[in-house]
């Protein structure tokens, strides 16, 4: 009999990653997604034919219930979140709702359900923030420094503590950023990567940026995704930090992905300081050694070569679409 397995975040860059890789397993995929009134399934689009999605939302838990009474899955990812931190000062309510309470109504439903499906739960390197020891490993204390960060560092304890009142398989996987040429373009790493395929192809001239000093542990989403699921294929639950243990600027990321375009990064790169965040992380460097250790799992793609293909992937889709006439 098929696995089957429930997704919040379906249509996200992680949601999407995990369901190719579900359904690559045999899964029967069920996809829980909110009501919008255009589509937003684009990241999906190439399997829409082999998973099922489902309306619900994080903040309606009888909608969240009922998800779980009809499919009964066998493991559920809770990868639905406002995802966005400098969004998360404008929507601290808001964020609060999603990320934290959220993850309680999905916890609520498994529980009434049944106690015995596994959750996987999507906590963030965010939860470390004004770091207290490099590199960070799961002892290490949490001092988040954005509203998205103290969301998910709630999230992460009631997770926990669900684990421990009630026996319940939760994991909490701490993932350090994770790219791809899916990520949402007001990320760091997509927005460079969209900027220098469009001042190459003549779209554009610039690209506006923040903080060039800020350090990221940066890796591939598709290898983080392989984590969630070995993370719930072992005989405990547990928490794992999930990084590459490399770390580098956002200077020397511009410096890759317009290099790669044979670009020089210091003619199209302006620093805009109303990009600059109210309190920032300054450098995350993860250790994943547990992970390593106990799940087997091991980062495949070097930051070079993800920036390169991400590089690549923006330069084919705006080529394409501008010589096909496709509004941008
Ligand atoms: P993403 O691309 O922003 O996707 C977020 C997903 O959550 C979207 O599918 C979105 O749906 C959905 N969502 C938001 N609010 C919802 C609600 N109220 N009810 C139902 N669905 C809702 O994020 P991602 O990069 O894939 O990240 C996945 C998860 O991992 C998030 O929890 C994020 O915080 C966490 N995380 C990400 C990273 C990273 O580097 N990517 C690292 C650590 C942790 P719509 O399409 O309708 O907006
Ligand atoms: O910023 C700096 C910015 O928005 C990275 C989310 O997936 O990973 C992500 O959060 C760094 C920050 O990601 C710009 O100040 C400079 O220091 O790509 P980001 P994030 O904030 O690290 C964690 C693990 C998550 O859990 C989150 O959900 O880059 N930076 N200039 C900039 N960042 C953005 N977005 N835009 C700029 O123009």
């Amino acid at each position: 009999m098929a696995k089957r397995a429930v997704i919040t975040g379906i249509t996200g860059q992680d949601g999407s990653y995990l369901a190719d890789l579900l359904v690559d397993k045999g899964y029967e995929v069920t996809g829980v997604v909110r009501r919008s009134s255009t589509p937003n399934l684009l990241r999906i689009e190439h399997i829409l034919d082999r998973i099922t999605l489902r309306p619900a939302d994080l903040l309606d838990q009888l909608s969240l219930m009922r998800i779980v009474k009809d499919v009964r899955p066998h493991e559920f990812y809770n990868l639905a979140a406002m995802s966005f931190v400098p969004a998360s000062w404008d929507q601290p309510l808001l964020t609060g709702e999603f990320n934290s309470q959220g993850v309680t109504r999905v916890l609520e439903a498994i529980r009434q359900v049944d106690p015995g499906i596994r959750l996987y739960q999507a906590s963030s390197s965010e939860m470390f923030g004004r770091v207290r020891e490099v590199p960070q490993t799961e002892m290490t204390p949490f001092y988040p420094r954005s509203p998205y960060g103290v969301s998910k560092v709630f999230a992460h304890y009631i997770t926990v503590n669900y684990r421990e009142s009630y026996d319940m398989y939760a994991c909490s996987g701490i993932l350090f950023n994770h790219e791809s040429p899916r990520r949402g373009l007001e990320f760091v790493t997509r927005k460079v990567t969209d900027g220098v395929a469009r001042i190459k192809l003549g779209l554009a001239d610039h690209v506006g940026l923040g903080n060039l000093d800020a350090c990221r542990d940066w890796g591939f989403a598709g290898d983080y995704v392989r984590a969630m699921w070995l993370m719930l294929q072992q005989d405990e639950p547990d928490d794992y930090v999930i990084a590459t243990g490399v770390s580098h600027s956002v200077r020397k990321l511009v410096e890759v992905a317009f290099g790669h375009a044979g670009l020089d990064w210091r003619q199209h790169v302006r620093v805009d300081p109303a990009l600059l965040r109210p309190a920032e992380v300054d450098h995350l460097i993860g250790d994943a050694s547990k992970g390593r250790r106990v799940l087997g799992w091991e980062p495949t793609m070097s930051f070079e070569k993800l920036i390169a293909m991400m590089v690549d992937a923006d330069l084919a889709r705006l080529a394409s679409s501008a010589g096909a006439g496709v509004a941008r």
